[in-house]
């Protein structure tokens, strides 16, 4: 099945399913392997690996790069977290163009004003973007599309801007009247009243995906009950590799020695597997005049 159709299978079904976040090819690979049918691929994340803000620092093309990339390297559907869409409804649908040129199975777009913050940061402070103008993004988006199954998710930051339910619901609707696939209503609540209240309301007019970053207490059965459809780990695989690579650059600067970190990470047997080197070896077999 086609990378965008997969992706809106996993939106569209009635079970909860889950996208995990890579930042890199190599991220990429790992995430398929655990078994995940999906990546997000984080802004976040991305950005930090280039070690540089959720500011739009990186430019459109260079996180371009990045995905392509991932997306070679795998073949599990992408969904890129693609920031405000780097510019008006121009820019928004040029990029719908590259990303289906990459393979890449939706683009999640968020009501804020380019260059964005990232919304754990001063979230309230953060202005949102014109929901009209959002919409004629939106639409420009859908209407670029060249393959039916592409998807477009409207995150809608709201409750991050703290204008609660009644101003949430209002862009919700704009956003699923504007042709999006499906809404991502993201809240940095420590708990998850926010998402269960507005699932009440919305009544399933359009999949919902949710980011519990913040309340990562509430059992993903909850998430089930209230009929989300898509939970994001957003960041873990960041998280993991900056606690991993911290640890291991201070334990060989302080001991002057390789030594005793070597069973504690992954041996280069592995690296190579990850890299499909036997592929290669193969194919020099088949392509390279023998000796
Ligand atoms: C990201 O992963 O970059 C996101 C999710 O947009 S969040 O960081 O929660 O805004
Ligand atoms: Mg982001």
């Amino acid at each position: 099945m086609k990378k965008t159709s997969q992706l809106k299978s996993l939106i569209q079904s009635p079970e909860l399913e889950f996208l995990m976040e890579a930042h890199n090819g190599l991220s990429a690979t790992i995430v398929e392997e655990a078994g995940f049918k999906g990546i997000w691929a984080s802004g976040l994340s991305i950005s930090a690996s280039l070690g540089v803000r959720d500011n739009n620092e990186a430019s459109w093309t260079q996180v371009l790069g990045v995905l392509e990339f991932m997306s070679d390297a795998t073949s599990i559907p992408i969904l890129l977290d693609g920031d405000t869409g780097f510019g008006n409804f121009n820019n928004a649908r040029r990029l719908v163009k590259k990303l289906e040129q990459r393979s890449i199975g939706g683009v999640c777009i968020e009501d804020k004003l380019f260059p964005k913050t990232n919304s754990f940061i001063n979230g309230t402070a953060q202005p949102l973007a014109d929901v009209e103008e959002f919409c004629g993004k939106i639409k420009a988006m859908k209407d670029t599309q060249t393959d039916e199954d592409f998807v477009v998710v409207a995150r809608v930051e709201s409750f991050i801007a703290g204008w609660g339910l009644k101003e949430t619901l209002r862009r919700a609707e704009a956003y699923r009247q504007a042709g999006a696939d499906a809404v991502l209503i993201h809240s940095k609540r420590s708990d998850v009243t926010e998402i269960e209240a507005f699932m009440k309301e919305w009544n399933g007019r359009l999949p919902v995906v949710v980011v519990p970053t913040k309340y990562h207490t509430t059992p993903t059965d909850r998430l089930s009950e209230l009929g989300v459809s898509v939970a994001i780990w957003a960041n873990h695989n960041l998280r993991a590799a900056i606690d991993s690579i911290q640890k291991t650059s201070k334990q060989i600067f302080n001991e002057h020695s390789i030594s005793n970190i070597e069973g504690r990470v992954a041996p280069l047997e592995e690296i190579f597997r990850l890299q499909r080197a036997d592929e290669l070896q193969e194919a020099e077999k088949k392509y390279l005049p023998s000796k």
